[in-house]
């Protein structure tokens, strides 16, 4: 059986550990691109999430700076080919924060990313912790001349996703058939975003709001990426209650979709198969 180590990477707040529980529940229903075919052993913290959903709010950040969590799981297509396990290390975004500031990661992560088979990268559409001066560039230079030491912790987030995709350049090797590792980039809550955004899709989107971090991911000749929407629910359940009601009444089942681009209608559709996104950076 094929090991395969998927790294998700992403700053605080961007929507990784929602997404994690989400997809135990999807591959456990087995009727996506992807399925569990074991029960894993330790899930405890997935099972946790997923009850958050379940009761009809979304799971809180991870509390503890230096919570690592990992989810192991076997998965194969349906018809039982392509057996993987696949480990996914949630960590949390304030670590892959001060790491960047910092410039050290952990040596442990370290190994994961130079081991990993591919990696999804989260950002997140309205999240009160995206740092994003006007002018990062005139702000520093005014700083440094008033004297005043410039705050790496508020490091802008696109400029922490494009030190992310630096890291995995350099660590991600290249698959056995030669391949380039792959990168799923993930918009996170764009149930958020309105109709008109959606049409457009996530690639517009990220060209808009984090036009560094797009420059980045279309200038790499080392990775290949594609961009989804993720909306694990539908829908927004901390600010639509009456989204809320509807999705109480029925359930997870029904909810969730990932936006992905239709290449037949060259439009951005939904698919409720929240697993899209790891089978394609496991390559499935
Ligand atoms: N509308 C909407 N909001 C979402 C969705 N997923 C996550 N969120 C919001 O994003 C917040 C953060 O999500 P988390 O999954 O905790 O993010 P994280 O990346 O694990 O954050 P850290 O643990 O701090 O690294 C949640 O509390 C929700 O408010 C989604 O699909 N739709
Ligand atoms: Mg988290």
């Amino acid at each position: 059986m094929n090991d395969k180590s998927i790294i998700l990477l992403g700053g605080p707040d961007s929507g990784k550990t929602n997404y994690v529980g989400r997809l135990w529940h999807s591959l456990d229903a087995k009727n996506c691109r992807l399925i569990a075919a074991e029960q894993p052993s330790e899930i405890g913290f997935v099972l946790d999430t997923a009850e958050h959903l379940f009761q009809g709010r979304f799971a809180p950040r991870s509390e503890h700076a230096d919570d690592r969590r990992d989810f192991e799981v076997v998965v194969c297509s349906p018809d039982g080919s392509g057996r993987a396990a696949i480990v996914i290390p949630d960590i949390s975004g304030e670590l892959w924060q001060n790491a960047v500031a910092s410039s050290e990661i952990a040596s442990d992560w370290m190994d994961e990313l130079i081991h990993g088979h591919g990696a999804l990268l989260f950002v997140r559409v309205g999240s009160d912790l995206d740092v994003r001066p006007l002018d990062w560039v005139t702000s520093r230079s005014l700083l440094a001349k008033v004297g005043v030491e410039e705050d790496r912790g508020k490091l802008p987030t696109q400029v922490m996703l494009c030190e992310l995709v630096r890291y995995l350049e350099l660590t991600m090797a290249n698959g056995q058939d030669g391949k380039k590792p792959k990168l799923s980039v993930i918009v996170a809550a764009w149930d958020r975003v309105d109709p008109g955004t959606f049409e457009q899709g996530p690639v517009a989107y990220l060209g808009r709001e984090y036009p560094l971090l797009a420059g980045r991911l279309s200038d790499t000749k080392k990775l290949d990426v594609q961009v989804f929407g993720l909306s694990v629910v539908g829908g927004d359940l901390a600010v639509d209650p009456e989204f809320r009601d509807r999705f109480l009444e029925h359930g997870l089942d029904d909810h969730g979709w990932v936006a992905v681009y239709d290449t037949e209608t060259g439009a951005w559709r939904k698919d409720v198969d929240l697993t899209l996104p790891i089978a394609w950076a496991i390559g499935a």
